[in-house]
């Protein structure tokens, strides 16, 4: 079981909203320094027509709620499908189990085909959402090349739009530590019941072991500390917390899972290099919930195999010339799989 140290702090600090139907002046200003702070933010009013993710929520949902045997099946996540505890090929695990699905209409009607028995349903769900999430994600990046003043505004969203773009989807479960039942009944012996015998344990280890048990559920990990390596990452979650985002060592902010109508969205390390360093990749986790079911859809947006990521000459300056060497996504990834989750990447792509 991984569980968080317990020597780094958490603070509730207020997060960035982006309002999205704002005056696009008042826009930009706000991205670029949400990008710039914590390399995260959330946007309402993104106008993704609700039923678009309602239909991917039942379809994750639905396929969750199968046996682990019928889950298998779809597995495993190499290149796609389903993973459970294993994430990626170095030995890292968490309290999760995932879908992950490359973002190509083809990939996901072939990958279809081992997830649902209705696969025509499952994939024209996920290509509904891929299509609107992707469309916001290039809006973004549209929205943040404008507020670098970038002459090219399309600099960074035609890597998406590359029909190679390498772009992922990953849905994400992380099943509650303890059943509501058995917290209930511990709560209730240990705070309300206090003459009860409890069967074999006193009062006083019950109290003990309920601490306890709060004090892990707290703390454990359902998907460790990273940064994603490609240019933008866009995640909905449902109404269950346990996302925290960390901008500096040792920090860990609490992302609130509402309003429920926004998205998340993070900087990844590749946007950090197009940006020459001005926009941060940010670190992040998914704590897992004592008692309930936490699920995140997460959309990853990146180039294409053969692009080549190179800051825009604009973001070069006299006093901050280019921070990393050019090289290909396929370059980056490559470097990003053969190490561990946690680890940093973009450094040993830095010009010395
Ligand atoms: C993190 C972001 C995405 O979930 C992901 C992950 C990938 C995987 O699960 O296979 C990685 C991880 C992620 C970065 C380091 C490597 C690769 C697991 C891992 C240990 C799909 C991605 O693209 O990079």
């Amino acid at each position: 079981m991984v569980l968080a140290t317990t020597s780094e702090k958490i603070r509730d600090i207020e997060l960035p909203i982006i309002d999205l139907s704002l005056e696009r002046s008042e826009v930009l200003k706000h991205i670029v320094k949400a990008s710039e702070e914590f390399g995260f933010f959330k946007v309402i009013n993104h106008n993704i027509p609700e039923f678009i993710i309602k239909r991917m929520e039942d379809e994750s949902y639905s396929f969750f709620s199968k046996t682990s045997l019928q889950k298998q099946c779809a597995g495993p996540a190499n290149p796609y499908g389903y993973g459970c505890k294993n994430i990626g090929f170095n030995g890292d695990n968490g309290e999760v189990e995932y879908l992950l699905l490359h973002a190509n209409p083809l990939s996901i009607s072939q990958t279809s085909k081992t997830i649902s028995s209705d696969p025509i349903t499952f994939s024209s769900a996920v290509n509904g959402y891929v299509e609107e999430v992707k469309e916001l994600a290039c809006e973004i990046l549209e929205l943040m090349a404008q507020g670098l003043r970038v002459p090219h505004i399309s600099v960074f969203s035609k890597l998406l739009r590359d029909l190679n773009s390498d772009s992922l989807v990953r849905l994400n479960h992380y099943p509650p530590l303890i059943t509501n039942n058995i917290h209930q009944l511990l709560i209730h012996d240990v705070h309300e019941d206090q003459n009860t015998d409890v069967s074999l344990i006193s009062n006083d280890r019950a109290r003990i072991f309920s601490k306890e048990v709060q004090n892990i559920t707290t703390r454990k990990i359902g998907f460790g500390e990273h940064t994603d390596p490609q240019i933008l990452t866009i995640l909905r979650s449902n109404d269950v917390g346990g996302l925290q985002i960390s901008p500096q060592d040792g920090l860990w902010i609490p992302v609130s899972p509402h309003p429920n109508t926004s998205f998340s969205v993070f900087v990844g390390d590749t946007l950090q290099a197009l940006t020459n360093g001005r926009f941060k990749s940010v670190r992040h986790r998914a704590m897992v919930n004592s008692c309930k079911t936490r699920m995140s859809m997460v959309y990853f947006g990146a180039p294409a195999p053969h692009a080549r990521i190179s800051c825009p000459s604009e973001l070069v300056t006299p006093h901050k010339s280019y921070l990393y060497r050019p090289f290909t996504w396929a370059e980056y990834k490559k470097a990003t799989y053969s190490r561990r989750l946690g680890d940093t990447r973009l450094q040993c792509f830095r010009v010395q």
